[in-house]
């Protein structure tokens, strides 16, 4: 009986400290504030663009880490059309969805453009930027935008996490086990010798 019960303490103690893959949850927000010029003027055309750079975690790393989902939201105003592109490092991902307040003096609720960026980290350098680029492009009508934020999110699973430390109920469990393993060898010792004399 005493044995199943040192079996039972060594799967706590063997689950409890190794544990299982860590899932982390990382967001980076930056507020953008620009207007950038797009439109028209006396039949010139022109196009502004801005970037900048999200931060990532420290400990992220492809491989060994595998990410669980990545998303990349920005948030605008005076957003007509489909053709102000968004770039993820140097790739064009998409287009700002229209929307955000249509004319200059009115700031109701933003457009919000959510973009899956899962596919730029089938690798991934611990410590490295997120290089962003906005490009607004205007025709007639399309003079303006102004950009509010920036988030990127991102969940994974740190797969080469050191062993976690193990909370004070845990060790409180190991050490009684270690004391009851302790006991049971040493009367199992005093047994054996008692056979012997
Ligand atoms: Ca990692
Ligand atoms: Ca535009
Ligand atoms: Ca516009």
């Amino acid at each position: 009986m005493k044995k199943l019960g040192v079996w039972v303490y060594s799967l706590f103690l063997v689950f409890g400290v190794v544990g299982v893959a860590n899932a982390i949850c990382f967001t980076d927000t930056i507020a953008l504030n620009a207007t950038l010029g797009e439109g028209c003027w006396a039949e010139n055309f022109w196009s502004d663009s801005i970037s900048y750079e999200h931060s990532t975690p420290d400990d992220f790393d492809v491989p060994p880490d595998d990410v669980i989902s990545a998303t990349l939201t920005i948030s605008g105003y005076w957003i007509n059309d489909d053709n102000d592109y968004v770039y993820v490092e140097e790739t064009k991902t998409g287009h700002l969805n229209a929307g955000g307040s249509q004319f200059f003096w009115l700031w109701d609720s933003p457009s919000y453009s959510v973009f899956n960026i899962e596919n730029t980290f089938s690798s991934w350098t611990a410590g490295s930027k997120l290089p962003i680029t906005i490009e607004a492009n205007g025709d007639a009508g399309d003079g303006i935008l102004h950009l509010a934020s920036s988030t990127f999110s991102l969940e994974y699973n740190n797969n080469d996490t050191p062993a976690p430390v193990p909370e004070p109920g845990t060790l409180v469990l190991i050490g009684t086990g270690l004391i009851v393993l302790g006991a049971f060898s040493v009367k199992k010792k005093y047994r054996t010798n008692r056979k012997t004399i």
